[in-house]
C-alpha cells in the first residue's frame, strides 16, 4: 500500500481493452438478483457461480473446536439452516438468528451457529429453498497447504532472476529488472552522478518497485514468524533452496535481506526505493525495460533498514555468523545515520512511477529499531532510548491500523514482549498495552456480523493486511493470557479472509472454491495464465475507493465492507503486497502453532 496521487494517475494507463470486461464483472456481482445466478462467460467463467441467497463461511473449513458462525445474506424468510452430510442426510437443523441492521450492509443478515458440529466431514448447507452450498468442511487441518503457499508467495515476487518451471509451475518467467548500475537520485545532492548495483529482493506489491519501508516491516514480520513458530520451518516449499537443511522461510527472507544490504549508502543511510519513472503496464518483468532509479534516503527507510537487519543478525547468527556480523554492523551504522538525520521525510522527486510511502512521524520507527538493536548490541544506547521513550507511548492511542508501514509502534511492542530488554514496570507496560489493544479489538469484533474488528471506515487500503496485523496482536495477547476469546477472534479474522464475508469470496488467490481471480498484480496479469499466481492475500475492502477515477465499478451500495471488487485495475482494493502476506502467514502460523500447546 502506498498512498500516492501519482499512483492513482498512473493507473489510468494502458489497460483500456479489458477495463470494460472487468467493470462488467463488478456490475454483475453488484446487481446480482435473488435466486441461483450462475456467472458465465469467458473471463467471467473463471468465477464459480455466485448464488444468492449467499450462505457464507470459511471455504477452507473449520477445526472441530472452532466457533463456526455461518452468515446468510438476503434470504427472505428462511428460518433454519440445514446441515447435510455426504449421504444427503440432514444431520442438523439450526435456527437462523436475524441480526440488527448494519450500516455496511443493505441486506437482511442472519446467522447460525454450527459450533456444535464437531464430527470431521464434508457437509453442505441448505437455507430455505436454496440449493445446497459448496462444501462446508470440518477438518483437522484447514490451512495445512495455505501456510506454505502464503510463505511461497514471496518467491513469486523475486526480482532480477528467472523463475523456473520446476519451482513456479505454469507461472515460470524470465529474469527481468537486473537493477545493475542504477543512477542514484537524491533531492539536493550535489556532485558527480552516482550509480549502484541493487539487484534482487522482492517486488513490493502489484508493481515492480522495491521499497525499503515496506521491505523492512515485511522482513521483520516474517522473521518473527520464523523465530516463533516451528510450523513455519519447512524446508520443502519447492524453491531453489529447498532441501538444503535450512528453513525455506529463512532462505526466502535472505533473498530480500541481500537486496536490503545493497540499499545502504556509504554514510550508513538507507536508500528509499528502486523504481521506474513511469508505472509499468501489466507485462512480465523482462518486458518492462524502462530506466530504473534508486530514489531518496529518509529517516524511515534507514530505521526500517536498521530494525530488519538487527533482527536478522540475531536470527541468522547460528546459521552464518559472518553474515550475522555484517547485518549487525549495517544496522548500527543505519541507526547512527538516523540519529544524525532524525527528520528526513520520504523523497518527493520520484517522477511518478513509484509509490510515496509518506510518513512524518518517526518516533515509532526509532523505538522499533532500538528494540531490535538492543537485542544484539552490548551498547547501552538502545536500552537507554527505550527506557526514556517507551512508557510515553500507548497502543491504545493508536488508530484502527495498529501496525503498518507508516506506524511501526506495534513492531516495537511485539519485539520487546518476547525479549529480555525490558523488565519490571516497562515489561508490564508492554504486556498490558498488547492485551488492552487486543481486548478492544475482540470486544469490537463481537458486535460485528462477520466477527472482525472492522466496520465502516475502518476498511481502508489494505484492510485485509490490517486485519492480519490485528490478528498478530490478538495471538500475542492469547499467549500472554491464554484467554480463548483472543484466539477465537484471530480465527474469525482468518475465516473472514477465507470466505466468511459479504463478498462470498476467499481473498487468497488459489485457495477456496470461489477466490479472488483478478488481482492487481503485474506478473499475474502479464503471464497469459488464466489462474492468478496462488497464495497472495489481496488488499480487501477500502471505503475510499480511490480507483473509481480509473473506471473501476464497485457495488452500488457504498459502505466500507462492500468497497471491494475483484478486478485487475482495482489497485485500491485488489492489489497484493508483501506487507499484507507477511502478517497473514504469521497469523496462520501462530494459530497452527497454538493448536499444539
Ligand atoms: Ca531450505
Ligand atoms: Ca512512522
Amino acid at each position: 500500500m502506498k498512498v500516492s496521487q501519482e499512483r492513482f494517475l498512473s493507473c489510468k494507463t494502458a489497460r483500456s481493452g479489458v477495463l470494460l470486461v472487468w467493470g462488467l464483472v463488478g456490475a454483475v456481482l453488484a446487481t446480482e438478483g435473488k435466486g441461483s445466478v450462475e456467472i458465465a462467460g469467458t473471463k467471467l467463467g473463471r468465477l464459480q457461480g455466485a448464488t444468492r441467497p449467499h450462505v457464507v463461511f470459511s471455504q477452507l473449513g473449520y477445526q472441530p473446536d472452532d466457533k463456526k458462525i455461518v452468515t446468510v445474506i438476503d434470504n427472505g424468510d428462511a428460518q433454519n439452516c440445514e446441515l447435510v452430510d455426504g449421504g444427503k442426510r440432514v444431520v442438523a437443523r439450526v435456527p437462523l438468528l436475524q441480526l440488527p441492521s448494519h450500516p455496511d450492509y443493505p441486506w437482511i443478515l442472519k446467522s447460525c451457529d454450527l459450533s456444535e458440529v464437531t464430527a470431521l466431514g464434508s457437509y453442505t448447507l441448505k437455507v430455505g429453498g436454496s440449493e445446497e452450498t459448496h462444501p462446508f468442511f470440518v477438518t483437522a487441518e484447514p490451512w495445512r497447504e495455505l501456510l506454505p503457499a502464503s510463505n511461497k508467495s514471496f518467491y513469486f515476487q523475486r526480482a532480477s532472476v528467472a523463475l523456473s518451471a520446476a519451482h513456479a509451475g505454469p507461472w515460470a518467467r524470465l529474469a527481468g529488472h537486473p537493477d545493475r548500475q542504477l543512477r542514484i537520485r537524491i533531492e539536493g545532492e550535489q556532485g558527480p552522478e552516482r550509480r549502484k548495483d541493487v539487484p534482487g529482493g522482492w517486488y513490493d506489491a502489484g508493481d515492480y518497485g522495491k521499497y525499503m519501508v515496506n521491505a523492512g516491516i515485511a522482513v521483520a514480520t516474517l522473521l518473527m514468524q520464523a523465530e516463533r513458530f516451528a510450523v513455519a520451518s519447512s524446508d520443502d516449499l519447492n524453491i531453489p533452496e529447498s532441501h538444503n537443511g535450512i528453513s525455506d522461510l529463512l532462505d526466502e527472507i535472505r533473498y530480500e535481506l541481500d537486496w536490503i544490504l545493497t540499499m545502504q549508502d556509504s554514510d550508513g543511510g538507507a536508500f528509499f526505493k528502486v523504481g521506474t519513472r513511469q508505472w509499468a503496464g501489466f507485462v512480465l518483468p523482462h518486458l518492462d525495460t524502462g530506466e530504473r532509479l534508486i530514489i531518496g534516503k529518509s529517516t524511515t527507510s534507514t530505521l526500517n533498514f536498521a530494525a530488519a537487519t538487527a533482527h536478522a543478525s540475531r536470527i541468522y547468527a547460528p546459521l552464518d555468523p559472518h553474515y550475522a556480523a555484517r547485518l549487525k554492523e549495517a544496522a548500527e551504522a543505519a541507526w547512527r545515520w538516523a540519529r544524525e538525520h532524525p527528520y528526513v521525510t520520504e523523497p518527493h522527486n520520484d517522477g511518478g512511477g513509484t509509490g510515496t510511502y509518506n510518513d512524518n512521524s518517526f518516533g515509532d520507527e526509532f523505538l522499533w529499531a532500538a528494540s531490535q538493536l538492543a537485542q544484539v548490541s552490548s551498547s547501552s544506547e538502545y536500552r537507554d532510548y527505550i527506557n526514556q521513550q517507551l512508557s510515553q507511548t500507548s497502543l491504545r492511542q493508536e488508530g484502527r491500523e495498529a501496525l503498518w508501514w507508516q506506524n511501526t509502534l506495534s513492531m516495537a511492542y511485539l519485539s520487546l514482549v518476547r525479549s529480555h530488554v525490558v523488565d519490571g514496570k516497562l515489561r508490564s507496560h508492554v504486556e498490558n498495552e498488547i492485551v488492552a489493544y487486543a481486548a478492544r479489538a475482540r470486544d469490537k469484533a463481537a458486535r460485528e456480523p462477520f466477527g472482525i474488528p472492522y466496520r465502516e471506515n475502518d476498511f481502508i487500503w489494505g484492510s485485509n493486511g490490517g486485519l492480519s496485523n490485528v490478528g498478530m496482536i490478538l495471538m500475542e495477547a492469547y499467549r500472554l493470557t491464554r484467554d480463548e476469546g483472543f484466539r477465537d477472534c484471530a480465527k474469525n479474522i482468518v475465516h473472514y479472509l477465507l470466505g466468511h464475508n459479504a463478498h462470498a469470496l476467499s481473498f487468497v488467490t488459489g485457495y477456496g472454491f470461489r477466490s479472488a481471480q483478478f488481482p492487481h498484480h503485474r506478473p499475474s496479469g502479464g503471464d497469459g495464465v488464466a489462474a492468478p499466481i496462488p497464495g497472495f492475500v489481496v488488499g480487501g475492502p477500502n471505503y475510499e475507493r480511490q480507483d473509481v477515477v480509473d473506471g473501476v465499478v464497485y457495488p452500488a451500495f457504498r459502505s466500507g465492507a462492500l468497497s471491494y471488487v475483484d478486478t485487475q485495475p482495482s489497485f485500491s482494493s485488489n492489489e497484493v503486497a508483501i506487507n499484507w502476506s507477511a502478517p497473514f502467514s504469521y497469523l496462520l502460523a501462530a494459530l497452527l502453532e497454538s493448536q499444539k500447546s
